[in-house]
């Protein structure tokens, strides 16, 4: 039997039980997938855990639908990263979007995740869904003033990934939305990477007027606690409205989560 362990910190990290591991290179990341034992097909970018076959499900939910609620009637969407497509199912719940564009700069992700982990990936082959190999700062740049969210599902703030915690770059993401846009960002976990964290939110408040912070837990990302920053110059992100979620199929995002989205216990709320 092999372990498998992800370094949260220098001190602390998760370990998980593993049957078989896959792994390639590609031109810009170690990409994994391991058989867990407990979460299932487990995909993992250069030794960090991005997605598992069993609590992807509250990621992709969280990252995707208050958004795409606070927004009204959404047509078209963008999400940058998310090459495993799990972001791309959940945006095409809503029947308001007719176009979903995906920015993913490593297409072997995408290979990847159509071969081995089909319940997430299953929405990537959609007619909405147009497919961009391309870096997010380059792709922005090209589309000003297109879309009404911007999702941010990318990789952690190490290596290639860091400019996309940048002011430069959130400036680029709120030029790339409509006048109404909403954008939103996976920001790290609060209680181990609270630099990280700290620093996203501020990146993004130096941006955008409306900005507000949520959680969600996510048992295999580090500690658990989850954040996220959602952000818009013109929408009035805390006007929290009744939803209708029925038809959805969720599992974890619900009307009373909606509700009391900005919920941050205090040590939170102190950070930002
Ligand atoms: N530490 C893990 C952060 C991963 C964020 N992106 C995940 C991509 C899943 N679609």
């Amino acid at each position: 039997m092999i372990w498998f362990t992800e370094y949260w910190t220098d001190n602390v990290g998760i370990t998980f039980k593993v049957k078989e591991v896959k792994k390639i290179k590609s031109k810009y990341q170690e990409i994994a997938v391991l058989d867990t034992l407990e979460f299932g097909r487990m995909l993992v970018l250069d030794g960090l855990v991005q997605t598992t076959e069993k609590d992807e499900f509250i990621y992709h939910e969280m990252i995707s639908h208050p958004a795409l609620f606070l927004a009204k009637n959404p047509e078209k969407v963008l999400v940058i990263g998310g090459g495993d497509g799990g972001t791309i199912r959940e945006v095409l719940k809503h029947p308001s979007v007719k176009e979903v564009h995906l920015c993913e700069i490593d297409e072997e992700v995408i290979f990847i995740a159509e071969k081995y982990f089909p319940s997430i990936s299953f929405q990537l082959k959609n007619p909405k869904v147009k497919i961009f190999i391309e870096d997010g700062n380059d792709f922005l740049e090209e589309n000003k003033n297109s879309y009404d969210v911007i999702i941010m599902d990318n990789s952690d703030p190490i290596g290639a990934s860091e400019v996309l915690f940048k002011e430069e770059f959130y400036q680029k993401v709120k030029n790339a939305l409509k006048k109404d846009g909403i954008m939103v960002a996976q920001t790290e976990s609060p209680i181990l990477q609270t630099k990280y964290f700290q620093n996203a939110v501020r990146e993004i408040k130096k941006v955008f007027r409306n900005v507000g912070v949520y959680l969600a837990f996510i048992p295999t990302y580090p500690s658990g606690m989850w954040s996220f920053t959602i952000a818009s110059e013109n929408v009035d992100i805390f006007n929290l409205k009744d939803i209708d979620i029925k038809n959805l199929d969720l599992k974890y995002f619900n009307k009373e989560i909606f509700k009391s989205l900005y919920t941050l216990p205090t040590f939170v709320k102190n950070l930002i």
